[in-house]
């Protein structure tokens, strides 16, 4: 595990890992729960960012949030999903790790979070830092080093 000691994959910047915006399911802070229940079961994806016009990150939304919020006392009011927004819903307390970060100050926070998304100094969505790409970038490391 020599690289992991010389501080080589730690020391390995969030924008080699990351998976571009282009390539994100996201929605945006307008949609519809509606719309954003269809993206979200079309992508397979448990949760995904919320963005705005402007394409800055502004929270995040997921399948048991929304259906958290058509819950009403005796059924599921499914009829909300048409007219409540994306905005009334979203989780807004969420990390955020700069385009500019390393992998160490990263890995703390994905203990925690299955992703991080990532923005730029403006606030501007970058791509988003998964488990998994960490984890196989960390296999692969390993798997290297035991060749060695
Ligand atoms: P989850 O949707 O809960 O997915 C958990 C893990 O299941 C993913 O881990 C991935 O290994 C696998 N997985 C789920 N849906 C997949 C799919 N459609 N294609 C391939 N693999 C799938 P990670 O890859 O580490 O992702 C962690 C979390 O990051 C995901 O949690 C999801 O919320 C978000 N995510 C990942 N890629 C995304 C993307 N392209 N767009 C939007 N959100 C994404």
């Amino acid at each position: 595990m020599i690289s992991l000691y010389s501080g080589e994959f730690l020391g390995l910047s969030v924008k080699e890992l990351m998976i571009p915006s282009e390539r994100v399911a996201h929605v945006q802070v307008g949609n519809s729960l509606e719309h954003a229940l269809l993206v979200l079961t079309k992508s397979g994806y448990t949760a995904i960012p919320v963005l705005d016009s402007r394409y800055r990150l502004m929270g995040l939304i997921s399948t048991p949030i929304i259906m958290d919020s058509i819950l009403g006392l005796e059924r599921i009011e499914f009829e909300q999903l048409d007219t409540k927004k994306v905005e009334s819903a979203m989780n807004t307390e969420i990390p955020r790790i700069n385009v500019q970060s390393n992998l160490q100050s990263s890995l703390n926070l994905l203990v925690d979070n299955p992703f991080l998304c990532i923005e730029d100094q403006s606030g501007i969505f970058e791509g988003i830092l998964t488990r998994r790409s960490v984890l196989l970038r960390l296999s692969n490391e390993v798997k290297r080093n035991y060749r060695k």
